[in-house]
């Protein structure tokens, strides 16, 4: 199989992270792909331009991180990011959708910050500057709840993928006045799929 990535993605680094907690790695190679550039030859491969993007071995192709890594938690038939049956599965699935709300507005805050300084929107800066401080606070309250420190599950990956964009982004700030979420990120992140994957810094 192959997985298009870019190194800095957040959501691609979510399913190099299942990939490796898998033990998946000598099944998938992992292709850097040209995003956001005209002409992109990667276009041809994946007409939407983003990543990430998994072509399997059927060659059936699929993008959308948290389709992929649902796909590839199955292959073995033993899913260990599967949600529980029934009224157990909305607290996890309520926490994965506050992770990813925190991660999509860094992760476009971010790619703001990527473009040259003449096309930066200040208003758009501004915003999700906000939306971090807001989101951030948020976590501060919700980072003790039991589903962020049992086994890893995809809240857990989501959050602190989107946490570690403060790699890419200077004007990231969400740790200061968040211990709790800060020693979590901290201690996450010492899992070796997320040493071996993390953003490289800007
Ligand atoms: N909801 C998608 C988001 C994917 C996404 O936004 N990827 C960005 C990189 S972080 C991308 O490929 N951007 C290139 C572009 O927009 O052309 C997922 O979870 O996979």
């Amino acid at each position: 199989m192959r997985l298009y990535i870019t190194p800095a993605s957040p959501y691609a680094r979510i399913v190099r992270i299942v990939i490796i907690e898998k033990g998946l790695e000598n099944r998938i190679e992992i292709i850097p792909a040209q995003t956001r550039l005209a002409d992109s030859p990667y276009y041809r491969i994946n007409p939407s331009g983003r990543v990430p993007y998994l072509i399997r071995d059927d060659g059936v192709a699929m993008e959308e991180s948290a389709l992929i890594c649902a796909w590839l938690d199955q292959l073995d038939g033993k899913p260990a990011f599967d949600l529980p049956h029934g009224e157990r599965a909305w607290e996890p699935r309520r926490l994965e959708a506050l992770a990813r709300s925190i991660t999509d507005g860094i992760a476009v805050w971010s790619r703001e910050i990527a473009r040259a300084p003449a096309e930066r929107s200040p208003t758009l800066l501004k915003h999700e500057a906000q939306r971090s401080r807001r989101m951030a606070a948020l976590w501060e309250t919700e980072i003790e709840n039991p589903w962020m420190n049992g086994a890893l599950n995809m809240a857990q990956i989501t959050l602190a993928c989107g946490l570690g964009l403060e790699a890419r982004n200077p004007d990231l700030h969400w740790r200061p006045d968040h211990p709790k979420l800060s020693a979590w990120f901290d201690r996450i992140n010492t899992r070796p799929s997320f040493a071996e994957t993390a953003p490289p810094r800007a």
